[in-house]
């Protein structure tokens, strides 16, 4: 399928990766590009060959949020019927897990983008922030509720209101992202760590995505009955007799990802 404001390779075995492209707006989020990610990511979730899936931009720019200039001709009611820029939802139906592997300004949008994923990556460059408020509007795709979960509070609403864009280093110890490493390393970083994931158990993998979202999602005993329910699940596959057999035998299991 021909992209144009997206780039789909796979770097590794199991990995599919997608890559914000449009360098002259740094990768500014535009109803165009919300379509042709949404479509890569769900190729991919559909491709039995890839288990974990990478998203990144450019060393200078994850994204700088929405594209303010198609913005700034949007009214409210185009964008509620329309819903180009705010068709978030559709991430979330992702099984597989999304890495984000972030350089540079991860913006508004942009930010929001790499906090719906997994887990981030980030480049000694990366910067996050939430600038919304600074041309009249706020977070409308998740700001203030994700970035309120992982950092918490007080950060939260310094960054949202001051316009404070966390560091890359201030973003670790916040416990935003994972880790951060080298500009020049943070791609191969976060490809490493999606191979890693993708040679795991498939099956495994999706249920212990979804059980893990559910707990922003649930209170403790209702997390705790769903997390048991999957674990029941997992018995029921050809994967769980496999690895628990090659841990026995003393060998490696191989994995059918049933
Ligand atoms: N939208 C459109 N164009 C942009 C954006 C953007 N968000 N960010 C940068 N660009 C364009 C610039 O207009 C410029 O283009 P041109 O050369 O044609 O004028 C080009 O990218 C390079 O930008 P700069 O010259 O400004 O580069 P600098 O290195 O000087 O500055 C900054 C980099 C600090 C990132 C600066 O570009 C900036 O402040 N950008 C805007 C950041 C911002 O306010 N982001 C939040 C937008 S609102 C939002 O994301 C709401 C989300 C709501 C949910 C919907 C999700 C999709």
């Amino acid at each position: 399928m021909a992209y144009e404001t997206i780039l789909t390779e796979t770097p590794a075995p199991g990995v599919g990766l997608v890559r914000l492209n449009r360098p002259k707006a740094l990768n500014a989020i535009n109803a165009q590009l919300v379509s042709e990610l949404f479509d890569a990511l769900e190729a991919f979730d559909r491709d039995e060959t890839v288990g974990c899936m990478v998203l990144t931009g450019s060393d200078k720019a994850f994204a700088a949020g929405a594209d303010i200039k198609q913005m700034v001709e949007t009214d409210a009611v185009t964008l509620m019927l329309e819903g180009d820029f705010t068709d978030w939802s559709r991430i979330r139906r992702i099984g597989k897990p999304i890495i984000a592997a972030v350089s540079g300004w991860a913006l508004g949008g942009g930010c929001e983008m790499a906090m719906a994923c997994d887990m981030i990556v980030a480049s000694e460059t990366a910067k996050f922030g939430q600038p919304e408020v600074t041309i009249g509007i706020m977070p409308g795709a998740g700001g203030t509720q994700r970035l309120t979960r992982a950092v918490g509070k007080v950060v939260a609403m310094e960054v949202m209101l001051g316009n404070r864009n966390l560091t890359a280093q201030e973003a670790l110890a916040a416990g935003l992202v994972n880790r951060v490493v080298p500009v020049d390393a943070y791609a191969a970083e976060a490809t490493q760590l999606a191979a890693k994931i993708a040679s795991m158990p498939r099956v495994a993998v999706r249920l212990i995505k979804d059980a893990v979202n559910k707990a922003f999602e649930m209170s403790l005993t209702d997390g705790l009955d769903y997390e048991k329910r999957s674990f029941y699940v997992l018995f029921g596959t050809e994967d769980k007799t496999e690895g628990m057999t090659a841990f026995v035998e003393k060998r490696p299991p191989e994995w059918k990802n049933r």
